[in-house]
């Protein structure tokens, strides 16, 4: 067979199977095996040195061409091959993007955060600035200032965690208050403030008491502040929270830091004032306290009683939690038990 007989054949074969090589390292073998050193191309181009001068460049010039045909083949092939495996790979980790995601399940603040933070709404409404003051308080903030000296028979009222002799967890938010009277500048106009935040007593444990709650006062200090102002605001925070039926009710009580003090109901939101087992047959329901500043308490912050008089309230968010829920143990709310606080959860 003449040598470019051979080579024809070569190509021949060369050619069939690259095109049935399935696999890129089947086409590189074939590579190595027909165009490598000890291939039978490079093998034909020795046997060149038995030909005429005449022939020589002819068979030179043929190997070549058919040795560029094999590579572009090769290349061709092994193209061919990457793209499939691309391809299968894409096909493999297809994506449907139209298939709906899971849902990340979305929580909602705390019910009594939801309290607060309407109440802080509404007075904001109304021109107040909300006070955020320490947990960590001194006895004479939390206490003297408010008109509890020490040894003062009302602390008991309060039973305290103590740090140190002088210093103690915040009993009542009451003792921002003092802060926000000393530094108030009458000339602006009036002060409103609203304290809430979170409030520590030594109680026990039990159904109506936790160790730690929540508290929101009010205070409203200005000239020619009467009762009157103070049982309005009341009136607009039940008929807010609970609806324009509800009535405000004004009682004699006792608070070492407002005289006159007062507990304040609103109408039972069970039976509509008419008498049940939530309100004890009274028709009202016991929400919080309040009264007109005591002098003293205005004294001690450098505000003439003689001059500047005011109000202030304080009321506990989770007893008002309780109320409007009908929930009948406060430490439900410090369980953190998902199944209890999703039921407040707003819709939408
Ligand atoms: C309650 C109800 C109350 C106040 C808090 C207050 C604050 C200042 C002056 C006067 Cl700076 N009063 N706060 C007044 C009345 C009631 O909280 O049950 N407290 C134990």
């Amino acid at each position: 067979m003449s040598l470019q007989d051979r080579l024809t054949e070569l190509r021949d074969q060369g050619l069939a199977d690259i095109k049935s090589a399935d696999v890129l390292n089947k086409v590189n073998q074939i590579k190595v095996d027909l165009l490598g050193k000890k291939g039978p191309i490079t093998e034909v181009l020795r046997g060149m040195r038995d030909l005429t001068p005449e022939e020589r460049p002819k068979v030179g010039a043929y190997a070549n061409e058919i040795r560029d045909h094999l590579q572009n083949a090769i290349d061709h092939r092994r193209s061919e091959l990457e793209e499939a495996a691309v391809n299968a790979q894409l096909a493999a980790e297809k994506l449907d993007v139209t298939l709906p995601g899971r849902t990340v399940p979305q929580g909602q603040p705390h019910v009594i955060t939801q309290i607060i933070t309407e109440l802080e709404d509404l007075f904001i409404g109304m021109g107040y600035e909300i006070e955020d003051g320490d947990e960590v308080e001194e006895d004479y903030y939390n206490f003297e200032r408010l008109n509890l000296p020490k040894d003062h028979p009302a602390r008991d009222m309060q039973d305290t965690f103590y740090i140190t002799k002088e210093v103690l967890l915040r009993t009542q938010t009451s003792a921002d208050q003092p802060r926000a009277l000393e530094s108030h500048d009458f000339s602006k106009g009036p002060l409103k403030v609203l304290t809430p935040g979170r409030v520590y007593r030594r109680d026990t444990d039990d159904a109506t008491h936790s160790h730690q709650f929540h508290q929101i006062e009010g205070l409203v200090v200005d000239k020619h502040i009467t009762m009157a102002d103070l049982k309005g605001t009341l009136t607009l925070v039940a008929n807010t929270l609970f609806g324009d039926q509800f009535d405000v009710r004004l009682r004699p009580s006792y608070f070492p830091f407002t005289e006159p003090s007062v507990e304040a109901d609103v109408t039972c939101f069970n039976c509509n004032g008419k008498g049940c087992a939530v309100c004890k047959q009274t028709g009202w329901i016991e929400v919080l306290g309040a009264g007109m500043v005591h002098p003293r308490v205005l004294e001690m912050s450098g505000i003439d009683p003689e001059v500047y008089g005011g109000f202030a309230f304080g009321l506990g968010p989770d007893r008002f939690a309780m109320l409007k829920y009908g929930v009948d143990d406060i430490r439900n709310f410090y369980l953190n038990d998902v199944r209890f606080l999703s039921q407040f959860y707003k819709k939408g």
